[in-house]
């Protein structure tokens, strides 16, 4: 696949742009695979692209049943940090924050990584407790994040009200190399660079049945035909207890709509992401200039891909008193997602009961920010059967009581 550069922009634009090729292929599924990856969202995609780079492993199908980052990965709010408590998140998060600088570099596509910083208010004492617990133990994991005070706040984030009508902003975890990127890029990108490594990307084609044999997976059965892999990896965030169970196993996730906002366009006014968890409202400026905002998961199960109409209401009573301007702002469009959230609010990526299927969810509300850091380890695991970056986050945890509790750090959609 020919590279894409400044030099390839002026020269089509010399042409009309007539000589750009197909970013991937279309192909028709073949009649077996080393491995099958069911799910082109973010995870599935970086998990494939991982196989193939780190571990040579190429005859690879990634299928999916709409369009390839039209689950949660397309509509995300984008939002990457690694300020999470306990080790084994620190290190797949931080893993992932840190392949993020360099993607756009690695996957030759611009993913408009933007370090722009992150804050997550503290609005009560509690908060401001736990926030600053989470910083002395970031400090210990070689996450750089600190606590910072309202005046810093107020100085970084000139458009918010400190003394909100029912809590006021006692201070914030801030991480100053967290940011946002572009969520579909993320998407294309991989499928770019899988697909130029000669794994074959399949869409409009829906899994709807897993076979086994004696205990070990044959292949998938697809609205495409059968089709035969030696390794399965189930990547398909809240779908993931359809699929699982059509392989013969239960999971500890349960699916559940989370829904995102944005404004109209306006002039800059915020360069930092600000998320509210107390309140339940976050929000930060797109490079297009709506303001992007998000609140928490409906109350109950659903696989609908909206979200109640209360939660708007509510999400966006807390950013009207967090930042006054936005009662002035016009809303564009809202939608929703499907997330697969744990117990332990910590992801699943691990073994399964039948010999090669390998599962990747449980990233809830929070995934977007760990795809290249689940890719990586998921990738190793399916590979060579063991990931230090994985191993704790495995299903026995949930046999043996070993929970890995990121209640706080998942924050404000959770
Ligand atoms: P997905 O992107 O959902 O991909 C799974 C794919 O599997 C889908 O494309 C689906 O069509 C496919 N599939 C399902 N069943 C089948 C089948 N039977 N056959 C074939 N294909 C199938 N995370 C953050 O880190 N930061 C944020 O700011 C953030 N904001 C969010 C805001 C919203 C509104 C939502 C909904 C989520 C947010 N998240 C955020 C969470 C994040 O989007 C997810 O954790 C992440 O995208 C999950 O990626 P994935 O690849 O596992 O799943
Ligand atoms: O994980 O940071 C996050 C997040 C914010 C909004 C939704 N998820």
């Amino acid at each position: 696949m020919r590279r894409y550069s400044a030099f390839a922009i002026a020269r089509e634009a010399a042409r009309y742009h007539s000589g750009w090729e197909r970013a991937w292929a279309s192909p028709d599924p073949k009649k077996k695979y080393d491995v099958i990856i069911i799910g082109a969202g973010g995870h599935g995609l970086a998990t494939a692209y991982y196989l193939g780079k780190n571990h040579g492993i190429t005859n690879v199908a990634i299928i999916e049943k709409g369009w390839l980052g039209g689950g949660n990965t397309g509509r995300n709010t984008t939002i990457i940090r690694s300020n999470y408590l306990q080790d084994p998140s620190a290190a797949i998060y931080e893993k992932a924050r840190g392949l993020y600088e360099t993607m756009s570099q690695d996957l030759n596509f611009n993913v408009m990584f933007s370090p722009r910083g992150v804050m997550m208010l503290a609005q009560t004492q509690h908060e401001v407790r736990g926030y600053e617990r989470t910083a002395h133990a970031n400090a210990l994991q070689g996450v750089t994040t600190e606590f910072i005070s309202p005046t810093r706040v107020k100085e970084l984030v000139p458009i918010i009200n400190l003394d909100g009508p029912r809590y006021p902003v006692l201070g914030a975890l801030w991480q100053a190399r967290a940011g946002t990127a572009r969520h579909d890029a993320v998407a294309w990108g991989y499928a770019r660079a899988c697909s130029d490594m000669g794994m074959d990307v399949i869409q409009q084609c829906e899994v709807t049945g897993v076979r086994n044999e004696g205990g070990k997976v044959v292949g998938v059965t697809t609205t495409k035909g059968q089709i035969d892999c030696d390794k399965l990896g189930i990547v398909v965030a809240g779908h993931c207890g359809d699929l699982a169970g059509q392989a013969g196993f239960r999971l500890p996730v349960e699916s559940v709509p989370l829904q995102a906002l944005v404004s109209e366009p306006i002039k800059p006014c915020m360069d930092v992401v600000v998320m509210a968890n107390t309140v339940h409202g976050y929000m930060s400026q797109s490079d297009k200039g709506e303001m992007v905002i998000g609140g928490g998961t409906d109350g109950y199960n659903g696989f609908t891909q909206r979200g109640s109409f209360h939660h708007i209401e509510e999400t966006v009573r807390a950013l009207v008193e967090t930042f006054p301007m936005v009662a002035r702002l016009k809303m564009l469009r809202q939608w929703g997602g499907i997330v697969d959230v744990t117990g332990d609010r910590s992801p699943i990526l691990s073994k399964t009961p039948v010999e090669n299927i390998f599962i990747n969810c449980g990233w809830g509300t929070g995934g977007f920010k760990s795809i290249p850091g689940s890719g990586f380890g998921f990738a190793e695991l399916m590979a060579t059967g063991y990931s230090p970056l994985t191993e704790a986050f495995n299903l026995d945890r949930f046999k043996e009581g070993r929970f890995i509790d990121e209640s706080v750090a998942a924050g404000v959609a959770h």
